[in-house]
């Protein structure tokens, strides 16, 4: 019998500022909804789900900000999600705010803030919740952009790692799952430890904008989808595994979010995509087989890694400028 799992990107077009948490769940509740009724068993929302893209928007003290985060998940407006889902009998996958009272890497207590996904089974238990590691942007108001991207300002590093859990989905007693954010798809690092712990599923919401806002040159906006489609049609084929990659589209507060949310086979090909930029659920059968292929052939990890000529992935951050050629004079 293969092992298969129907998912679904439930890729949710903009939410304005003005509009409350109860209108994105509603909106939620209908995509969940489509997604069972076209037989999906997990599905797919993209990050920061509940609200407009906030880091776009500057507070002058960070805590003027905690509007948009989540206290607590679920929360009364939040609960209708969960049980909907539970009551349907499929898994969802949710990005959010995450407000957090903890400890610190000192010991002291405090309130944390994280961009957060959790995996969230059919029956309502909490399988995993990662925290966005790779924050771009920038933490102070930059006046040479149009539009700001503060999520470094907003959040901290998430502290979690990259983690995978092996859980009962669908009709599946284990599936090997893994969260990833957004701006973690470009990073091959990110693919890779998920990679080494057999993921066989990753799940991942995104916020792009449409143009490159830095204001160092300009991008075209086909590159822009070809971009993420490139990182997640790569990290899938080199890691041997399936994901869902669902986005926010359309404009927001007076910005564009380019859409084009993917499901991705282990080969790196594109078998679904959301053409729309409004609310759209793409769905697609996963064949967990094909998995194998690449992890016992070209991919088999722990014949052909070669990790002792791999530290600099981990001894340094920015690259070094390699030795200059000099031609050795002539004996
Ligand atoms: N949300 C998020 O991570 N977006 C980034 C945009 C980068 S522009 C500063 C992304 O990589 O898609």
């Amino acid at each position: 019998m293969p092992r298969c799992i129907t998912v679904a990107a439930a890729q949710l077009g903009p939410i304005q500022m003005a509009e409350p948490r109860s209108v994105a769940v509603e909106r939620m509740l209908r995509l969940l909804e489509r997604a069972h009724r076209h037989g999906a068993e997990l599905v797919v929302f993209p990050e920061l789900a509940l609200t407009t893209f906030f880091p776009r928007h500057y507070y002058d003290s960070v805590e003027e900000a905690d509007q948009w985060f989540e206290a607590a998940m679920p929360s009364n407006e939040t609960e209708p999600l969960f049980s909907a889902a539970r009551h349907l009998g499929i898994g969802f996958h949710l990005g959010y705010a995450e407000l957090s009272l903890e400890a610190d890497e000192t010991g002291k207590i405090r309130r944390r803030r994280f961009n957060t996904a959790i995996l969230v089974g059919p029956e309502g238990d909490l399988l995993l919740k990662y925290r966005k590691i790779h924050l771009p942007g920038h933490a102070a108001f930059d006046p040479a952009r149009k539009v700001q991207h503060l999520e470094k300002r907003y959040f901290e590093v998430g502290n979690l790692g990259f983690p995978v859990i092996r859980a009962p989905m669908g009709t599946l007693p284990g599936i090997n799952m893994g969260l990833m954010i957004c701006n973690d798809r470009r990073w091959p690092e990110a693919w890779r430890v998920l990679g080494l712990q057999k993921v066989e599923l990753v799940l991942l919401g995104y916020n792009t904008p449409s143009l490159n806002l830095e204001g160092r040159g300009f991008q075209p906006h086909h590159l822009r989808v070809f971009h993420s489609h490139l990182s997640v049609q790569a990290g899938c084929y080199q890691n041997s595994c399936f994901a869902v990659a669902t986005a926010k589209a359309g404009t927001e507060d007076g910005a564009e979010l380019f859409g084009h949310s993917i499901i991705v086979n282990p080969e790196g090909e594109i078998v679904a995509m959301a053409t729309s930029w409004d609310d759209e659920v793409i769905v697609a059968d996963c064949n967990l087989d094909m998995c194998t292929l690449g992890r016992t052939t070209v991919f088999a990890f722990e014949k052909h890694r070669r990790p002792e000529h791999y530290t600099r992935i981990t001894g340094q951050t920015g690259a070094v400028d390699p030795p200059v050629f000099e031609r050795k004079a002539a004996e």
